[in-house]
Order: C-alpha cells, then sequence, then structure tokens
C-alpha cells in the first residue's frame, strides 16, 4: 500500500512546496536537473504550503492575496465575544512591530476558544487593507504539549520500526496517538476504547465536494443512522490531513458551520509529523499540489479493543454496512 512518504508523492510535495513561492515557474523547475533542484530547495525552504507566497525575510511572509504574515506569541487580554476580537499583549515582532497591547480579529472557532490569560502563538496577518487578524492560532500549554510531542515522537519511532510494515492491515490495532480536538483538548486513542470507532481523515478547506465535505457528511449520516437504531458506545473522528491551516479553533469553526453534533463526533489536529505518520500507518496518500492538499480517501471502523475491523477506500462507501458492523 503506497503511504505519505513513498516516493512519487514524495517528490509532488516537494514540487508544490516549490511551486507555492513561484506558481508559473513549475513547468520550469521540473526540467532542472536534480542537483540544482534540491539547491532551490534548500533556498526555498522556509515556503509556507500552497497559501502563502514569497520571502519570508523581516518585512514578512507575503501571500498570494497579498497580506503580510508574521508569526506573533502573546497572551490574550481580553476576549471580545461582540466585535468578534481578541486584545492581545504580543511580543516583538523584529523588524516589523515593537511588543504592544492590540485587538485582532479571529475566526469563530478561535474566539470560541479564547479566554484570558491564555499564552498564544499564532500567525499575525496584516490585509492589503490594513487589518490585523491572528490566524492559525495555538493555546500554549505545556502539559498538553509535552504529552502530544512525546506521542508523536513514539508513533515517529513506530514508524520506522515498522519499515516496510508500516501499514496497518485489517485485523491490526490503530497506533497509539494523542492529538487535539476541536475544543483544544488532548485526545489519546486509548480514549476510544470500549467503544466502535469510525475513524476518516479531511480537511476544512478541501474544494471537492465529492471528496472531503461528502466524507464529514457522511459522518454525520451514520451518526444519525446509528443514534436511531440506538446503537451506543460509538464515536466519528475525522483526523485533518492539513494540520498547518487546520488548528483546533478552525476545526470548531468548520464543526459549527456544518450544525455538527460534536457529542461523539470530534475533529483532530496534532504535529505534521503525527499526521504523516497517521496517514502512512492507515494507506492514505496525501501531498500537496500547488495550494490543493491530493488525497485518497479511506475510512476505517475500530473496534472496542482499538482493532481495526473494517475498511472502506474510496469515497463511495454504504452507510448502512457500517452501521450494521457498528451494532454487531
Ligand atoms: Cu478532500
Amino acid at each position: 500500500m503506497p503511504a505519505y512518504a513513498s516516493s512519487p508523492s514524495r517528490s509532488l510535495q516537494v514540487a508544490a512546496q516549490v511551486a507555492c513561492l513561484h506558481p508559473p515557474a513549475l513547468p520550469w523547475l521540473r526540467t532542472l536537473p536534480i542537483a540544482a533542484l534540491i539547491a532551490t530547495i534548500l533556498v526555498l525552504s522556509g515556503c509556507n504550503r500552497g497559501d502563502s507566497s514569497a520571502s519570508g525575510d523581516a518585512a514578512g511572509t507575503v501571500a498570494d492575496d497579498g497580506s503580510i504574515r508574521h508569526p506573533l506569541r502573546g497572551q490574550i487580554v481580553k476576549v471580545d465575544k461582540e466585535r468578534g476580537t481578541l486584545l492581545v499583549d504580543h511580543e516583538e515582532i523584529a523588524g516589523y512591530m515593537p511588543a504592544m497591547v492590540m485587538e485582532f480579529e479571529v475566526g469563530s472557532g478561535d474566539l470560541a476558544l479564547a479566554t484570558e490569560g491564555q499564552r498564544i502563538r499564532a500567525e499575525l496577518v496584516e490585509t492589503p487593507g490594513g487589518e490585523f487578524r491572528l490566524e492559525k492560532i495555538w493555546m500554549i500549554d505545556q502539559v498538553a504539549e509535552a504529552t502530544v510531542k512525546t506521542a508523536a515522537d513514539a508513533l515517529r519511532q513506530d514508524t520506522t520500526i515498522r519499515g516496510r510494515k508500516v501499514y496497518r492491515e485489517v485485523g491490526e490495532s490503530l497506533p497509539d496517538f494523542a492529538l487535539y480536538d476541536q475544543n483544544g483538548d488532548v485526545v489519546r486513542a486509548q480514549r476510544f476504547r470500549g467503544k466502535k470507532v469510525m475513524v476518516n481523515f479531511i480537511y476544512t478547506r478541501c474544494p471537492v465536494a465529492t471528496m472531503c465535505p461528502a466524507a464529514v457528511h457522511q459522518f454525520t449520516v451514520v451518526q444519525e443512522e446509528a443514534r436511531k437504531a440506538g446503537i451506543k458506545n460509538r464515536e466519528l473522528v475525522s483526523i485533518t490531513m492539513d494540520p498547518e491551516f487546520d488548528t483546533p479553533g478552525v476545526l470548531r469553526e468548520s464543526a459549527e458551520a456544518r450544525a455538527i453534533d460534536t457529542s461523539n463526533y470530534s475533529f483532530l489536529t496534532g504535529p505534521e509529523s503525527a499526521i504523516k505518520d497517521l496517514l502512512t500507518q492507515l494507506g492514505v496518500q496525501a501531498f500537496f499540489e500547488g495550494s490543493i492538499l491530493q488525497h485518497t480517501l479511506a475510512t476505517l471502523l475500530i473496534d472496542e479493543q482499538g482493532r481495526i475491523i473494517h475498511r472502506a477506500d474510496g469515497s463511495r462507501w454504504d452507510v448502512k454496512d457500517f452501521v450494521g458492523k457498528m451494532s454487531s
């Protein structure tokens, strides 16, 4: 089973990273000798996926839409739900802005998760219109971060040790993980023991209606059918393939926009390495082509002991089939 880090997707991914700086230059880059390509990649390695391009000097990163982006660290002073803003006491951004207390617009999910006194890291966005927003907000929590990092490191090691047997077949167990849910809480794989769990991989910006949006919708149909059938002890989990963009706040905003009942349906995100390892071990391919994440789809059913008991590849699978297997 091909995996995330397999060579064809790897080279495309690298090409995509290069392409995000100078999209028109991609065909030209494909003709470069390997050594030149590697040199180009080393020079451009600060590139940040398809949604931002150009150089990352003291003037920040300039995205395609003309916005200027800087990493920011600070502490939330005030959450203003009415204005949809956070007042943040932020550190100096060298060459751009001194340390100051400043008001930023944020997304509705980030607003819902924000608490006064919380330390954050985020991306400051200055729009061409001169407005300031915060995106990619992560709460700084040393205990949570340590838990998530330890699990990600173990998963990394596990992926390496498994080598060519990295792909987990039906009958094997779900790998252990610790990720953040749409509330910013740490969720460990063990939380689902004693329950049947359906798992898939999605990303919120997916522009293909028949792919991720349909996969999420299909899960809500399973959720409803299982509820009607009186099936207890079941959960649904969608793990993002795009953790760079899909922060807890973004996942929350997306779930709320779709009016999803998150009482037993979680959206998870976390370190890029953990996501890659889960994709690899569960046999899902995902790589950026320009700003578009190309990917396959898989739907897994996990039993009460954490074993993979059923799998459907692609976007077409039968709700009744999974609901039936959940009730047995
Ligand atoms: Cu998709």
